[in-house]
C-alpha cells in the first residue's frame, strides 16, 4: 500500500484543551428533520429539486429524512448518552415563515418546535450552537425573484428570518451563526448545479445559469446579507440577550504537489484563498475580495460600496471552520478557464513523490488527511486571529453505505474511529504545539442522514440509521465513544 507518509508518532497529549472547551456534533435541517410538508412547512429549493428527480443519487427525497421532527426528545437523549457539551443544528427557514419573505406570515407551529429543542437541550446541559442558514432558501422566494441572485429583493427577506429568530429563541440560544459555507452554496449551486437550485452554464446538466458570474453574486449576497444581520444582532439584541455571532466556512488544506517548486508554492496559496479566503478576507482581515481572485476574474467579481465593507469587516466574532479533507496542488501554464473557481490549478490525489493525500472514505473527495487539518489551522490562526470553532469535521466509511440493516459488526467503525482520532490529535497539537486558539468542536454528524445529492448513500454519522424502518432506528456507533473518551482526556 503505497501509503501517506504524513504520520509521525507523537506522544498522546492530556489536558491541552481549555475548560471550557464545548464539543458535539453538528446537523442541518434538511437533512435530518422530514416532515417536509407537515405543520404548516412551505418547501424549500432542495425539497423542489429531490422531488423533481433526476439529481439525488439514489433518487431519494428528504420527505421522512432521520425524522429528528418526530423524535427530537430521543435524539437529544442520545447526545446526552454520548456526553456531548453542545449541539449544532440548523433552522428551517420555510418551517417559521413557510413563504419566506418580509410580508410573509409566520407559522406558530414551527416556532414551537424549535422552542421544544431548545427547552429540551437545555433540560440536558447542552449547549445549543444554532445555524440560520444551511443551504434551504424557502421555495418561494426562489420563485419570487431568484432568491440570492437578487441581494436587494432578497437581503430584507433574510434580515427579518433572523431578527424573528434572534426574538423568539435569543433568550436562550447564546451561539448564531448566520451562513453555512456560503462558498459551498454558491458553487455547488450556481457552478456545478449539482445542488439546490441547480444552475451553472452547462446545459446538459442545467437548464439555465452562468457558473463565471453567478456563484459570485451570490457568495456577495450572503457575505453582505450576514454582515446586515450580525450588525442588527449586536445592536438590538446581544446587549440584551449577550451572545455571541458568526459564520462558518469550508476549506480544505491545499499542498503544493512539487513542494520544491514555487509555481506550485503559489498555486497552493492562490487556491486557499480562492476557497478560503474569498469569505474570510472580507469578514476578518481586509472588508474586501483577495488580490489573486480579483487579478483572475476581474469585474466578475462583485465590488463592496464603502459602506458594506465597513460592515463585513470584523463581522463575526469567531471562525466557524469546517474542514474535511486535504488535496495536493499543481500550478498549470494555461490561462484560466472562464469557468474556473479554483485559482487555475489542477487538484490531485498523489504528490511529486507519489504519497496519497490519505485514506480513501466512501465519499469521492474524502480522504483521511489530518497532517493537513494541523496545518489549516495554523494557516487560519496566524492569517485571521480569532477564536476558532471547528462546527464540521468527519468522514464516511469505505462500505459502510451498503449496509442497509445493523449488524453488531457493522457498528464498529474503525476507520472513523482512526479519522476521528488522528483529526482530534492534530487539534490538540496545533493548540498545545502551535498556540492556536481553538474553543469549540462539532463532528459531522450525529446520524446518518440524507446526504443532499448523494441521497441516503452517504453515512456520515457516529449513529446509524435504518432507514427502512418506519421509526428511523437508531445504532450507536463505536466511535461515539471514542470521541467521548478523546475529549475527556483532551479537556482541562
Ligand atoms: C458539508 O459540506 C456540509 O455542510 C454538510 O451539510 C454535509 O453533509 C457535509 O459536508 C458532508 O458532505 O468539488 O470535489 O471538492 C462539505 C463541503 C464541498 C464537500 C463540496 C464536497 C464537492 C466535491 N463539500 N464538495 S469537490
Amino acid at each position: 500500500m503505497a501509503q501517506h507518509q504524513h504520520q509521525q508518532k507523537q506522544q498522546q497529549l492530556e489536558n491541552v484543551l481549555r475548560s471550557d472547551f464545548v464539543w458535539g456534533y453538528a446537523t442541518a435541517a434538511a437533512q435530518i428533520e422530514g416532515a417536509w410538508d407537515r405543520d404548516g412547512r412551505g418547501p424549500s429549493i432542495w425539497d423542489t429539486l429531490a422531488h423533481a428527480g433526476g439529481k439525488i443519487k439514489d433518487a431519494s427525497t428528504a420527505d421522512e429524512a432521520t425524522r429528528s421532527y418526530d423524535f427530537y426528545k430521543q435524539d437529544v437523549a442520545l447526545l446526552k448518552q454520548l456526553g456531548v457539551t453542545a449541539y449544532r443544528f440548523s433552522l428551517s427557514w420555510s418551517r417559521i415563515i413557510p413563504l419566506g419573505g418580509r410580508q410573509d406570515p409566520v407559522n406558530q407551529l414551527g416556532i414551537q418546535f424549535y422552542n421544544n429543542l431548545i427547552d429540551e437541550l437545555l433540560a440536558n446541559d447542552i449547549v445549543p450552537f444554532v445555524t440560520l442558514f444551511h443551504w434551504d432558501v424557502p421555495q418561494a422566494l426562489e420563485d419570487r425573484y431568484g432568491g440570492m441572485l437578487d441581494q436587494v429583493q432578497y437581503t430584507p427577506d433574510f434580515v427579518r428570518f433572523a431578527t424573528l429568530c434572534f426574538e423568539q429563541f435569543g433568550d436562550r440560544v447564546k451561539n448564531w451563526i448566520t451562513y453555512n459555507e456560503p462558498g459551498v452554496f454558491s458553487l455547488a449551486g450556481y457552478a456545478a448545479g449539482v445542488h439546490a437550485p441547480a444552475r451553472s452554464s452547462d446545459r446538459s446538466l442545467n437548464e439555465s445559469g452562468d457558473s463565471s458570474t453567478e456563484p459570485f453574486i451570490v457568495g456577495h449576497t450572503e457575505l453582505v446579507s450576514h454582515a446586515i444581520v450580525v450588525e442588527i444582532y449586536r445592536r438590538q439584541f446581544k446587549p440584551v440577550q449577550g451572545g455571541q455571532i458568526g459564520i462558518t466556512l469550508s476549506g480544505n488544506w491545499s499542498e503544493p504537489w512539487d513542494a520544491e517548486d514555487e509555481r506550485d508554492q503559489a498555486a497552493a496559496e492562490r487556491t486557499r484563498q480562492f476557497d478560503i479566503a474569498w469569505f474570510a478576507d472580507p469578514v476578518y482581515r481586509t472588508g474586501d475580495y483577495p488580490q489573486c481572485m480579483r487579478d483572475q476574474l476581474g469585474d466578475r467579481l462583485p465590488r463592496f460600496t464603502t459602506e458594506q465593507s465597513k460592515l463585513v469587516l470584523g463581522s463575526s466574532d469567531f471562525y466557524g471552520m469546517n474542514s474535511y479533507t486535504s488535496f495536493y496542488v499543481k500550478h498549470r501554464d494555461s490561462s484560466p478557464d472562464i469557468n474556473d473557481h479554483k485559482g487555475n490549478v489542477d487538484i490531485l490525489d498523489h504528490n511529486k513523490q507519489g504519497v496519497r493525500r490519505g485514506s480513501q472514505s466512501d465519499t469521492y473527495w474524502l480522504c483521511t488527511s489530518p497532517w493537513g487539518f494541523r496545518k489549516l489551522l495554523n494557516w487560519i490562526w496566524q492569517r485571521y486571529q480569532v477564536p476558532i470553532f471547528v462546527t464540521e469535521n468527519g468522514t464516511t466509511v469505505p462500505g459502510e453505505s451498503k449496509i442497509t440493516h445493523v449488524t453488531a459488526n457493522s457498528l464498529h467503525d474503525t476507520f472513523r474511529i482512526n479519522f476521528f482520532t488522528s483529526y482530534l490529535d492534530a487539534l490538540a497539537h496545533a493548540v498545545a504545539e502551535d498556540g492556536v486558539d481553538v474553543r469549540a468542536y462539532f463532528g459531522w454528524t450525529f446520524c446518518d442522514n440524507w446526504e443532499w445529492a448523494a441521497g441516503y448513500t452517504d453515512r456520515f454519522g457516529v449513529v446509524f440509521v435504518d432507514f427502512d424502518t418506519p421509526e428511523k432506528k437508531r445504532y450507536v456507533k463505536k466511535s461515539a465513544y471514542v470521541v467521548c473518551d478523546i475529549f475527556n482526556r483532551l479537556i482541562k
